[in-house]
């Protein structure tokens, strides 16, 4: 690696938590109730990918034409029963590894920051407990435009003070790889569809092997 990293910015969902299951189960009861096919072939097309846009994926399988207003309540009523879902992880759903990897880097100087898409990132965190390890967190109540745009990687980025090309991102998203590029950063790939990416500059084996490279 030719550049010199002073930031690592960490997706949230999928690289420093699981929340997929959640996402699964609420978007699958709403689905259900519309009487729209949906599986997890459909909810791994969600990752990464705003709320908004996630209902959109899901009702390419609808005949039907919504308005506005409807797909507002939609997106309501997803997010009431995920959020309620959500109150079942506790700090054990951040693992030893990505807390002793976290530290380590803290200790190596790096600044950390949380980069997501989620507009429950505040939530989350203090669920599983993971606020001292960060310096900074950007997500989906900073931004307009969701990833592949840069821009929530640009925010936390801005958020630390440091330039973007002196940043890292790790992801697990394909839409997460291409913003994190197109803000100019190294681009970390943790397994989900991010690993298949062909601009990644680099496939992690599992979370602590970012020490193998910073
Ligand atoms: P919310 P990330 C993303 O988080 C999830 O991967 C994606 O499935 C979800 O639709 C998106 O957050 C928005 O989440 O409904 O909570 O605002 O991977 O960017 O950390
Ligand atoms: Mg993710």
């Amino acid at each position: 690696m030719n550049r010199e990293i002073k930031a690592i910015i960490f997706d949230l969902d999928g690289v420093l938590c699981f929340t997929d299951k959640y996402h699964y189960q609420a978007w699958k009861a709403l689905a259900d109730e519309l009487g729209i096919y949906f599986d997890e072939k459909i909810n791994n097309r969600l990752r990464g990918v705003s709320r908004k846009d996630s209902l959109e994926i899901i009702l390419e399988r609808s005949d039907k034409q919504y308005t506005q207003e409807e797909k507002e309540q939609f997106t309501e009523k997803k997010n009431a029963l995920y959020r309620q879902l959500l109150h079942d992880m506790s700090p054990k759903d951040a693992s030893e590894e990505v807390r002793r990897t976290l530290l380590e880097l803290k200790q190596r100087g790096y600044k950390l920051a949380i980069g997501s898409s989620s507009k429950n990132t505040q939530f989350i965190i203090n669920q599983i407990d993971i606020a001292s390890y960060f310096d900074a967190v950007a997500d989906g109540n900073d931004i307009t435009y969701s990833k592949p745009d840069p821009e929530v990687f640009l925010k936390a980025a801005a958020k630390l003070g440091i330039s973007p090309e002196q940043c890292a991102v790790v992801e697990d998203a394909d839409a997460g790889i291409k913003a994190a590029k197109a803000g100019d950063m190294l681009a970390f790939a943790l397994g989900g569809d991010a690993q298949y990416s062909d601009i990644k500059d680099v496939e992690l084996t599992d979370f602590a092997d970012l020490l193998n490279y910073l």
